[in-house]
């Protein structure tokens, strides 16, 4: 739809121009080989308004035409540096926002990022005719620069007939001018940006269903507040669903830096990943299964996900709210994104992550807000009950035993009311949660076998020197601790499967020429190196067939001979509760 103009002194270039065409159209009409053939045909398609995107051998319908490349701190998804003398504002808004909002306020709202997708993307020809589009953003004090960005962002890179609104959700924000500063901003998009507000704070799990529920487009998508869309984003994610309406689409997520801006695609050049999960509930990806990879045609197609990573992605919007939109018993943030999947995957819908849309996304450095008074009174981890009560919901039996395995305190947790969530999956005839391990989430038990029962968890008590094992809070690979026993679990929190694994969290204990480590569990099994003598307690290694020790003087962990009546080698496992 580019208009060009004509001036006068062209038209001679343009008569010789064509008459220069001629021949070589009819040459390529003579040579039409099955590949223009398809293009026409597919042209054919278009005019005839399938739902269905196709592959052409030209530029596909809504590139936009190429623009001078723009200028300034951070254009192109560069990074952007701030001066030395600002790293006291710096480190200020890092701690306030979990990002560097000196920085973001140094970008244009407007900036270019560059184009990742890849380049067969450019040749999908998608339907002129597709379901329009509420985007919905919710937030909590998020900083304005970040969040305007995301808004100029969706409207400068979406086609205009797709978006029906740009909708915002206040989930009670409480910094000082924010709502002032945001309500003034937007009078400029002249309504297309609309801005609705919590009585009080509702986490973004129940926010997000509010703004399905008030919404006006037939697809709606949800994007967190600090996000960046990239190329011709939309209509990919919109044809899978204008086809059918239970399906999810799923952009893939880039990674916008923290610090500076900068705008890194998240998967080395024609790798596709998929969303899986460990025993644990903790998302994983993982690089795509051929047995789905060779379903697709094309490299750039749109393939299957047992799961996703919870910000981002389409849906038609009388769908979502049919199936329940999110469980309204998940408190704040997490397993929102599980409960989602299982659900649309076992009662007949299906997700699909688009490899040719594009969004990126600023991961924060750590969480800058806490949960409010949702989490008060609630004993234990308020993400670990979200988590129990979607397994409560949606996992067979023989699954739920895998995640109270993994997470041994979540038995004690209260999951509160389900009855309203199993009436739905009734209502809905859902498959169950083992159709969807063997048809869907295949990958998963491959990366994160089934586990063993543990023989003992808790704390790990030393019997000479009376303190616990300990990961410090410390990422793996590092040396274990030992540390006051405090009785909550957490970084103390010590599993020992009928397999020899020794773990902690994700992770697992194991022993190097440093000393006891906190290692990365071996992917693809669950089994370890340990072995527990009940009656001495000594925990013994049989591949190095030594024993753990404490050194008396330096509380240093190691593998030393064994000796089974010294007291620095016995260890003793006790059970905790949840606080
Ligand atoms: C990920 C998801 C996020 C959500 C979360 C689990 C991505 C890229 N992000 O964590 O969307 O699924 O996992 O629940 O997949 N917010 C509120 N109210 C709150 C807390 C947050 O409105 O009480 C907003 C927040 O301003 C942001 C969005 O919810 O716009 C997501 O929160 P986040 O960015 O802190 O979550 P993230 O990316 O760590
Ligand atoms: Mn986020």
């Amino acid at each position: 739809m580019r208009v060009i103009l004509f001036k006068k002194k062209n038209l001679f270039k343009m008569f010789v121009s064509v008459l220069l065409l001629i021949p070589i159209l009819c040459l390529l009409y003579v040579k039409s080989n099955e590949n223009l053939q398809t293009a026409i045909a597919s042209k054919q398609i278009m005019i005839q308004e399938s739902a269905d995107p196709v592959f052409v051998n030209e530029l596909g319908n809504f590139e936009p035409p190429e623009t001078p490349p723009r200028v300034g701190p951070g254009e192109g998804g560069k990074p952007h540096y701030l001066r030395s003398d600002q790293q006291n504002e710096e480190k200020a808004s890092l701690t306030e926002y979990g990002m560097n909002m000196k920085c973001s306020n140094e970008i244009s709202l407007n900036r270019s990022i560059p184009d990742l997708r890849l380049p067969e993307c450019k040749h999908w020809n998608y339907p002129e005719h597709l379901p329009k589009t509420s985007v919905i953003l919710v937030f909590h004090n998020e900083g304005f620069s970040v969040l305007m960005r995301t808004v100029h962002s969706v409207i400068n890179n979406t086609p205009k007939q797709f978006l029906e609104e740009i909708l915002l959700v206040d989930d009670y924000s409480n910094k000082d001018d924010l709502k002032d500063k945001l309500d003034k901003y937007i009078e400029r998009f002249n309504g297309k940006v609309r801005m609705l507000r919590n009585k009080e704070r509702e986490g973004l799990i129940r926010t997000r269903s509010r703004g399905a529920r008030e919404a006006r487009g037939e697809v709606i998508v949800f994007l967190d507040a600090h996000c960046e869309v990239n190329l011709n984003w939309l209509p990919p994610l919109l044809a899978p669903i204008k086809k059918n309406r239970s399906t999810m689409t799923v952009p893939v997520i880039d990674g916008i830096d923290h610090q500076t801006f900068e705008v890194r695609p998240v998967y080395q050049e024609g790798h596709h990943f998929r969303g899986i999960f460990e025993w644990g509930m903790l998302y994983k990806e993982n690089e795509l299964p051929k047995r789905e990879a060779d379903t697709r045609e094309h490299h750039s197609e749109p393939y299957r996900s047992p799961t996703h990573a919870g910000g981002l992605f389409a849906i038609n919007r009388e769908y979502f709210l049919e199936i329940g939109a999110y469980d309204p018993g998940l408190l704040v943030w997490g397993g929102e994104n599980f409960e989602l999947s299982f659900k649309i995957w076992q009662c007949g819908g299906s997700i699909l992550w688009v490899p040719c849309s594009r969004v990126g996304h600023v991961y924060r450095g750590f969480m800058p807000y806490n949960f409010g008074k949702l989490a008060r009174n609630k004993k234990g981890s308020l993400i670990t009950i979200n988590y129990k009560r979607v397994i409560e919901t949606w996992f067979d039996d023989k699954y739920k035993e895998f995640f109270y395995t993994r997470e041994p305190l979540a038995r004690y947790l209260d999951e509160g009311d389900l009855t309203e969530q199993r009436a739905l999956k009734e209502k809905l005839q859902c498959k169950d949660f083992s159709w969807f391990m063997e048809n869907i989430a295949y990958d998963v038990l491959d990366k994160f076998p089934e586990l063993p029962k543990n023989i003992h968890w808790g704390e790990m008590k030393n019997s000479a020197t009376q303190t616990c094992m300990d990961t410090m809070g410390q990422a793996a690979p590092t040396l274990m601790s030992l540390s006051y026993c405090h009785g909550h679990g957490n970084n103390q929190l010590v599993r020992l499967n009928a397999k020899g694994q020794l773990g902690i969290g994700e992770r697992c204990i194991d022993s190097d020429s440093s000393g006891i480590k906190l290692v990365f569990c071996p992917l693809g099994s669950v089994s370890g190196p340990w072995q527990y003598d009940e009656d001495t307690h000594v925990l013994y290694h049989k591949q190095k067939r030594k024993c753990m020790a404490v050194h008396p003087q330096s509380q240093h962990l190691s593998l030393a001979p064994c000796d089974t009546v010294n007291t620095y080698q016995q260890w003793i496992f006790r059970e905790v509760q949840p606080t």
